[in-house]
């Protein structure tokens, strides 16, 4: 259990990455382990102005501005909260990574996969674990309208880009079996917590 690990939680608007990571890191920290909760875009005081631009809908940034922004806001996280975490010990559970860019840059949004592939490479910090969180396009809508808030910049970009980008997160699983592993997240909030907590401690 004392192994730092870098587990990075990805889905779709509404898998429940944000619930099921607050869920997760209470678990281990009862099995005495210090843990640090992090998200992209942001996740240091840097990162997180740069998330501020990234979401607004009052900016529509040209498709490389927007890749370099996020990966920007990523190397800063990388070296201000997830390095130094990782190397005192504590395991480091992140809401979205570099899995992101590739899906909604990359595949949803027609971005250069090879380039995406390579500025992820650069920042040269590979999860031990990553957790697909796998939604029905049905159930994100479901979950977005109860939510009842405004709609940031990728939230409204609706139903098409939501298939793409789901299709999106489950190729990158069969393409890397070896650090990912899709959990079904339409279920209740226990069951899904339960096989995240059995992949984490696995
Ligand atoms: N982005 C991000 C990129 O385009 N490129 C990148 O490189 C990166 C890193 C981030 C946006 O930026 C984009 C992707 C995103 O669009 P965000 O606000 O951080 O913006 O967006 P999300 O990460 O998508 O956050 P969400 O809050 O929309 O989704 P979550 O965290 O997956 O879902 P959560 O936990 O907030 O749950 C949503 C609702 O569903 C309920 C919850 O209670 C909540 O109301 N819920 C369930 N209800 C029933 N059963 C369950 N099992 C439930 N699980 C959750």
């Amino acid at each position: 259990m004392h192994k730092p690990r870098f587990i990075t939680l990805e889905g779709g608007e509404g898998a429940g990455k944000s619930t099921q990571i607050r869920v997760l890191a209470e678990a281990l920290r009862q099995r005495g382990v210090e843990v640090v909760v992090t998200r992209e875009p942001g996740g240091s005081p840097g990162a997180d102005i740069l998330r501020g631009l990234l979401l607004s809908r009052d900016v529509s940034w040209a498709p490389q501005a927007e890749l370099f922004l996020h990966f920007a806001s990523r190397a800063e996280h990388v070296a201000k909260t997830v390095r130094p975490a990782l190397a005192r010990g504590a395991w480091v559970l992140c809401d979205r990574y570099y899995d992101s860019t590739m899906v909604y840059q990359g595949y949803a949004l027609g971005g250069d996969l090879a380039q995406i592939a390579e500025f992820s490479r650069m920042i040269d910090l590979v999860p031990d674990l990553t957790l697909v969180l796998d939604v029905s396009v049905k159930t994100t809508e479901m979950r977005l309208s109860s939510r009842g808030a405004a709609a940031d910049r990728y939230e409204s970009l609706g139903t098409a880009f939501f298939a793409r980008v789901r299709d999106g997160f489950l190729k990158i699983a069969q393409d890397n079996p070896q650090r990912c592993v899709v959990i079904n997240a339409n279920r209740s909030l226990s069951e899904v917590s339960a096989d995240i907590l059995a992949a984490a401690i696995a």
